[in-house]
């Protein structure tokens, strides 16, 4: 089939340097940093623009729960004394005009290639180098991939029977149509009661004639406090940003929660409840810096998630959907807490309907809506807030193929597996942004991203100025990685409960829990010392040493 004219383009072929796959966050900074040491290098990206996550995001209420003056690049003083936020949590639309003023203002896009798809990527062992394929026909050898592909990309549609039948219209939050969607007069059902869900069932319930929510486990939210951003708050951040960024960096999740060093449960009751308020009052995920317990132990946590739950029964009236509403399943904090603006409220309206599926799953999707426990509840819309295959999913779905043939999607089978979540043993010369087995998820993703990709582009320059041109994860360094990630998070109460950290929203993934917990600034210490001391746990080897075996 012919391509519409706007979207023809000549295949790209030939070598190049490096790479990168996906043009959000991540691959933007990277381009920028493989440029500044004179690399050559391209970006593919399936969106026709940068963004990322915040490009195919676009669900009314879609929000960042980080505060924007920390979500956002610190790599550069004039771009983060340039921009302008307007609120203390920015909104996706806003958050997409910034990734386009950043492309902008550093020229990224002339090596760029929207709209393509990358298929496949195979590791040649006679050359050290990658060939890079794309459904738009470029065929690139590349000395290194960089795999920017976010953690949350790969949409998770439920496999429902019926779901071609449904005559309304289906809708994904993870792939939100462009031009938006006019919910006035419609009687819409939301699947999900995840960090998507939260942020839209209370704007589509403003305008929808009626909604109804299938909750399979609540969430607990913590209300954002969302509000303007003044010039005052925007000088706290500017007028020192080298310095708070310096402090985010060495943080457990690279925001500046300003923890309190105490044991919740060795706290006094009354003292305790005023922390939690305050907490409260304040807003967003910095509620679990409350105390420093909360994560460890569980009757610390009872006393958070308690309070939580005695706030969701204040706020909503009907006593029975209050107790549905209040999460018991799970250890606060452990299935990544939510962030909302007047979800809990939501559900005082008339025209809002909960209905538990805890017990009784939706059977199928019928013509006219969705079945559960025999029931047909009809619809003039279905949105799916189901979330994603999440950390594996995009690059187990690529078409990776390291040595001796082996695809990553079969390494990974058991689960995934890295060293410090930067690369994979069998997978040379290939490195993965904010990878499972990096604090990742757990963490400020911009903190994140601009580490790793600093970390990368550094080891790129390592190798050139010494005429290596390959660099492989030991798989001795990648079990004992693999083993102290384990070992740490079963220090926590994570484990425990069935997430998406563990894989555990997708049937048949294997049950492992997939970022690093030991805190983002003793991982950032942990990355430089290995770096320091000679890439330590990475075997790295030079184009004469290939060619001499080759002999
Ligand atoms: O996805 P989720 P999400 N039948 O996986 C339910 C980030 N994010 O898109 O919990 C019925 O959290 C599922 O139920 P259960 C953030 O990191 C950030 O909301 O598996 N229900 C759950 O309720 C977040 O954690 C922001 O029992 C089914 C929901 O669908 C991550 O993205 C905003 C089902 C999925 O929740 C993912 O969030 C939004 C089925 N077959 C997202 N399958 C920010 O604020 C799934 N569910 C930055």
């Amino acid at each position: 089939m012919s391509q519409p004219a706007e979207l023809q383009r000549a295949p790209v072929t030939g070598k190049i340097d490096v790479v990168i796959v996906g043009a959000g966050f991540g691959g933007m900074y990277m381009l920028h940093r493989l440029r500044g040491l004179g690399m050559s290098a391209i970006v593919f990206d399936v969106a026709t623009g940068v963004g990322g996550t915040w490009y195919w995001n676009r669900y009314p209420g879609a929000r960042c729960d980080v505060e924007s003056m920390q979500y956002s690049y610190s790599f550069d003083e004039g771009i983060q004394q340039d921009w302008q936020w307007s609120e203390v949590f920015a909104g996706q639309p806003e958050i997409l005009r910034y990734a386009n003023f950043v492309a902008d203002r550093l020229d990224l896009r002339r090596d760029m290639r929207f709209e393509t798809r990358v298929t496949g990527a195979e590791f040649d062992e006679a050359t050290n180098r990658w060939t890079v394929r794309t459904d738009r026909g470029d065929v690139l050898s590349a000395g290194f991939c960089v795999m920017a592909t976010g953690c949350l990309s790969a949409a998770r549609m439920p496999d429902f029977p019926g779901i071609d039948s449904f005559r309304g219209k289906i809708y994904h939050t993870g792939h939100w149509p462009h031009e938006g969607v006019d919910f006035t007069g419609l009687r819409v059902g939301v699947v999900g009661t995840g960090s998507s869900a939260i942020q839209s069932i209370p704007v589509i319930a403003d305008q929808a004639a009626h909604i109804t929510v299938f909750q399979r486990t609540p969430n607990f939210s913590i209300p954002s406090r969302n509000r303007p951003m003044t010039e005052d708050y925007a000088r706290s951040f500017k007028d020192v940003y080298p310095a708070r960024r310096a402090e985010a960096r060495m943080t457990r999740n690279g925001i500046l929660a300003n923890p309190n060093d105490q044991s919740a449960i060795e706290t006094p009751e009354a003292d305790r409840l005023a922390v939690y308020e305050q907490r409260w009052e304040s807003g967003g995920t910095t509620f679990m810096a409350a105390f420093n317990d909360l994560i460890f132990n569980k009757a610390s946590n009872d006393t958070a998630a308690e309070f939580v739950r005695s706030k969701i029964r204040a706020m909503v009236k009907d006593p029975a959907k209050a107790e549905l509403l209040a999460p018991t399943s799970h250890p606060i904090g452990t299935k990544r807490i939510c962030v909302d603006t007047d979800y809990y409220l939501t559900f005082n309206r008339p025209n809002v309907d909960l209905v538990d599926i805890s017990d009784t799953p939706i059977e199928a999707v019928t013509p006219l809506g969705l079945r559960v426990g025999g029931q047909e509840y009809a619809f003039d819309a279905i949105v799916f807030a189901t979330g994603f295959d999440a950390m594996t999913g995009a690059l187990t779905r690529m078409g990776i193929v390291g040595r001796d043939g082996m695809t990553l999607a079969d390494k990974w089978a058991p689960g995934a597996r890295t060293y410090l979540g930067l690369m994979t043993a069998g997978f040379p010369n290939m490195f993965m942004i904010t990878g499972p087995g990096s604090p990742s998820v757990l963490s400020n993703m911009i903190v994140s991203i601009e580490q790793h990709v600093d970390w990368i582009a550094d080891c790129l320059g390592h190798l050139r100025d010494r005429g290596l041109d390959c660099i492989e994860a030991t798989l001795d360094a990648e079990n004992a990685w693999v083993d102290h990630g384990n070992e740490v998070a079963h220090t926590t109460l994570y484990p425990s409960a069935a997430s998406w950290y563990m894989g555990a929203n997708i049937p048949g993934k294997p049950r492992v829990f997939m970022p690093y917990i030991g805190g983002v600034g003793a991982y950032r210490l942990k990355c430089d010392e290995i770096a320091a001391n000679g890439y330590e746990g990475f075997a790295l080897s030079g184009a004469d040493k290939v060619a001499a075996a080759a002999e």
